[in-house]
């Protein structure tokens, strides 16, 4: 992409209403622009994020064997006065009343809508196990929207649900998914930490949080430093195998997190030593959930057993916070310049900056390159523009591009073009060749 087509309106100045860094980051490198309290517009460089992440989300969800759908943002009340949730909700929940005055709703969650679907065309225990998600915009009036994406009211989530027999195959359900997420968020460039949670309003017995380390962030985290060190992605994992994927969980398990609630405080003394103790903060990003019949009694989501017994589904229910997580990612990652982007999920992986656009030696140099890049299939965005070269290299850091590749007259003369690492700012001169074969190697 070229610089000067693109639509990327960076601002100079820090908006005022922003709280926090990854707000102010965000509005000022052009990612998202606010269309009314807690509601954004994404914009080019934002959106190019947010599709990375859920494509990540996506795969591990598909490789945990959970099957995509979509369902609809409106939502007829008639399911959630059913499940008893249309009056708990209270202001939260947008309501809406279509031209026959029926009532309707814009949906913050899904747990209705998916059982009522699956009581409609599932009835026996050879259907079982299911799990299916969506990745699907949400919506929740929030008394006090903030934070920029981190805290809005429309905000999309990955939300999953698992429909098994019983409490043991709701178990292995809840299993995978939480070392889905684990792979998920490890594969973004982040760690996350598994909290045993509150259940709120979606109710039930056993729950985690998954929460991003970062300063600024509204939860408090208390863990086991060594929980810090484990890495997911190494491990060997068979979704086939409960008892592996059950051992694997417990390793990340094994060393003690826990939210700021006071039994669990004694808990962690006594099973933490002083000098492992990890005491910060951090957002969370992701709600697992195991609630067993609580939907699929009062919707009706009945299945057969071998015995010939009707039962009620055990169900659960597994959320991402997929817009979150953009702002996660840029309060976890960034220095006093801008957006660090893990590579994962950068916007572009290549900064390519002519600083002479008007010295021919330059521009043929700098053109080749971009298409070099392109062919080879890595994305670039290519600043040509006739701007001051501080002003390019100072947007650069802004929009945190992992790679800065960078064209000059002098460098021209001497065969070199320089490539500078956004995360560390390290430099080094290449020859073009050489620079290549590094981005695309
Ligand atoms: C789980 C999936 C649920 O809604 N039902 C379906 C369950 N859980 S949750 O914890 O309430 O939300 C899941 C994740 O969504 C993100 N999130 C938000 N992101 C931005 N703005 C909001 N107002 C907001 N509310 C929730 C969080 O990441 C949360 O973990």
């Amino acid at each position: 992409m070229r610089r000067s087509r693109y639509f990327l309106p960076t601002l100079k100045e820090t908006p005022a209403e922003a709280e926090i860094l990854s707000h102010r980051y965000m509005l000022r490198a052009g990612m998202v622009r606010q269309a009314s309290a807690g509601i954004y517009s994404w914009l080019p460089l934002g959106l190019r994020v947010l599709k990375k992440i859920e494509q990540i989300v996506r795969e591990e969800q598909d490789r945990s064997g959970a099957q995509e759908v979509l369902m609809p943002t409106v939502q007829s009340a008639d399911l959630w006065r059913k499940s008893g949730r249309y009056d708990d909700y209270g202001k939260e929940m947008l309501r809406i009343a279509d031209r026959h005055e029926r009532d309707m709703l814009y949906g913050p969650t899904n747990e209705e809508l998916i059982t009522d679907i699956f009581a409609s065309s599932v009835k026996s225990y050879r259907d079982l196990p299911k799990n299916l998600y969506h990745i699907q915009w949400k919506f929740r009036d929030e008394v006090r929207p903030r934070f920029g994406i981190m805290r809005c009211r429309e905000f999309l989530m990955k939300d999953a649900y698992s429909f098994d027999l019983d409490l043991e195959g709701s178990r292995i359900a809840y299993e995978k998914m939480f070392i889905a997420y684990l792979r998920t968020y490890a594969r973004i460039g982040l760690k996350a930490i598994p909290m045993k949670a509150d259940t709120g309003p979606i109710g039930g017995n056993l729950s985690h949080e998954f929460i991003i380390l970062a300063e600024t962030g509204e939860s408090e985290v208390y863990c086991d430093r060594e929980l810090l060190d484990h890495d997911v992605l190494g491990e060997d994992i068979d979704y086939e195998d409960a008892t592996s994927v059950r051992a694997v969980v417990e390793r990340h398990t094994s060393c003690y997190a826990r939210t700021d609630e006071k039994h669990e405080q004694a808990i962690y003394e006594a099973e933490v030593p002083e000098d492992r103790r990890y005491e910060g903060r951090g957002i969370e990003v992701g709600h697992i959930f195991y609630f067993g019949t609580k939907y699929s009694d009062p919707l009706g989501a009945l299945v057969v057993t071998p015995e010939g017994e009707n039962v009620a589904v055990h169900m659960g229910s597994y959320g991402i916070g997929v817009s979150r997580l953009v702002g996660g990612i840029v309060e976890a990652s960034h220095d006093d310049k801008g957006i660090i982007w893990p590579d994962a999920v950068a916007p572009f992986a290549v900064g390519l900056i002519n600083i002479r656009p008007n010295d021919t030696a330059s521009t043929a140099l700098a053109d080749s390159l971009y298409t070099q890049l392109q062919t080879a299939g890595v994305e670039v965005l290519y600043d040509e523009r006739d701007e001051s070269p501080g002003a390019k290299f100072a947007e650069m850091d802004l929009i945190g591009l992992p790679w800065q590749l960078v064209v000059g007259p002098r460098g021209v003369k001497a065969g070199t073009v320089e490539l500078k690492r956004r995360a560390s700012g390290e430099r080094e001169d290449l020859s073009p060749k050489a620079a290549l074969v590094r981005l695309t190697g």
